[in-house]
Order: C-alpha cells, then sequence, then structure tokens
C-alpha cells in the first residue's frame, strides 16, 4: 500500500509497512525545567508545544499497529561514552554528568533521562539510546531499521537544528527517505526552527520532504 502526504517540495509517498516513526530525545532533560536544556541558557516552553502534536501522531500510528521508535541522548554513568570535549562545551556550572535537578544531568538511568509521560515508550517499540546527535553514530538503529526492511521515516522530536537535523542528514546519507512533521519537531530558538525546516526541504528535498502532521494524518 502506497499513501501520499501533502509536503514540501511535493508529496511524499510511502508504504506504511517499510515506515517507522522516529520520535527523538524526548525526553525530560530537554522538555522539563531543570534538565540540559535549561542548564544551557534555553526556555523550555518552545520545546514542550510539540508533546501534544507528537502524542497525536504517535495514537494514529499505534492505532494502525504501524512500527515507532524512540531515542534518548545520554551517556553511561562512568561517562565513557562521553567525549571529553563534549562535556568541557559550555563551560558549564553544572553540566553533564554533575547532579542537576532531575538527577545526573545527560546520564542514562537518571530522571532528566527519561522519556516524557505523555509519550512514554510500549513495550516493541525500540528505545535506541544514543551517546551524539545522530541517533545512527554509535547505536544499533541501523540494525534495527535493516531487520525491519524500513526504508522510509516519519522523523519527530527535538531539537529540530540540532538532533533532528543531523539524523536526517545521516539518515539522507543511508538512503532513507524522511519525511520531518513540522509541528512535531522543536527548537528553542524560532528562527532556528524556520532555517532547519526551510534547509530540509530546498532544493527539490535535498535532505526530505517537510509536512505538517494534519497531512500526515489526513493519509492515514
Ligand atoms: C541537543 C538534541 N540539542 N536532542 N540535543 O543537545 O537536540
Amino acid at each position: 500500500m502506497t499513501l501520499s502526504v501533502s509536503a514540501e517540495p511535493y508529496d511524499f509517498t510511502f508504504d506504511p509497512a517499510t515506515t517507522a516513526l522516529l520520535i527523538i530525545d524526548m525526553q525530560r532533560d530537554f522538555v522539563d525545567r531543570g534538565g540540559f536544556g535549561e542548564l544551557l541558557g534555553n526556555d523550555v516552553a518552545p520545546l514542550r508545544q510539540v508533546i501534544a502534536p507528537i502524542q497525536r501522531v504517535l495514537a494514529a500510528w499505534r492505532a494502525r499497529g504501524l512500527f515507532a521508535i524512540h531515542t534518548r541522548e545520554g551517556h553511561r554513568p562512568d561517562l565513557s561514552d562521553c567525549p571529553p570535549a563534549k562535556r568541557a562545551r559550555g563551560n558549564l556550572a553544572v553540566g553533564i554528568g554533575d547532579q542537576g535537578p532531575l538527577g545526573r544531568v545527560l546520564v542514562r538511568g537518571e530522571g532528566g533521562h527519561d522519556i516524557v509521560d505523555e509519550l512514554r515508550p510500549l513495550p516493541g517499540e525500540p528505545v535506541v539510546d544514543k551517546p551524539g546527535k545522530g541517533s545512527f553514530y554509535a547505536t544499533d538503529l541501523a540494525g534495527i531499521l535493516a531487520s525491519r526492511r524500513i526504508y522510509s521515516l516519519i522523523v519527530t522530536g527535538v531539537t529540530t537544528e540540532v538532533c533532528v537535523h543531523t539524523t536526517v542528514r545521516e539518515a539522507n546519507d543511508r538512503g532513507f527517505e524522511c519525511l520531518v512533521l513540522s509541528d512535531c519537531v522543536g527548537s528553542y530558538f524560532p528562527e532556528f526552527q524556520s532555517a532547519a525546516l526551510k534547509m530540509i526541504a530546498a532544493q527539490g528535498g535535498i535532505f526530505g520532504w517537510v509536512a505538517h502532521s494534519d497531512q500526515l494524518l489526513n493519509a492515514l
């Protein structure tokens, strides 16, 4: 079965059986107060706006028995997978691995590393823990997608210009077709949100397609 979604720069077509909904880093460290995002000096309010639209898409996706994958950015408790350069970046008083209001910052198993309750993964939905910004780097995501014969990704999550963009670029180079849902990805910076989405669909869809989630829900 092929479905068609009205998108930029032109309609996105996909077979639901070979498509995964990818939900990137919807964890408390980025969207809750006291997490890594706020410690970096950001206002988390714009990121919280994507929770409800993703919830709507995820509910529709699950209702059709389709495949969803979640990612989380974070590190081993001993930080052995955290490059010193990443830890040092920003010169933060409380940074990666330090004790913060939500537990140790960006560390696996801590409160801030958890996915928000509204988007809690169900059994059967893989959760990919990633040490970097891209979801393919140093993870088993490529293997999971290959074993399910997945060729297309519907991409959601945060932040648009960092982990979403890095993942879409990685996916593009690996031959995946990516549709990014404009209201289901969020940035702390409105100007980055707008530019990052334009960059994906520009030049004939150099990295993929962009559509509002209503268009996907119409197609489903
Ligand atoms: C960042 C992410 N922004 N998930 N991570 O550090 O985008």
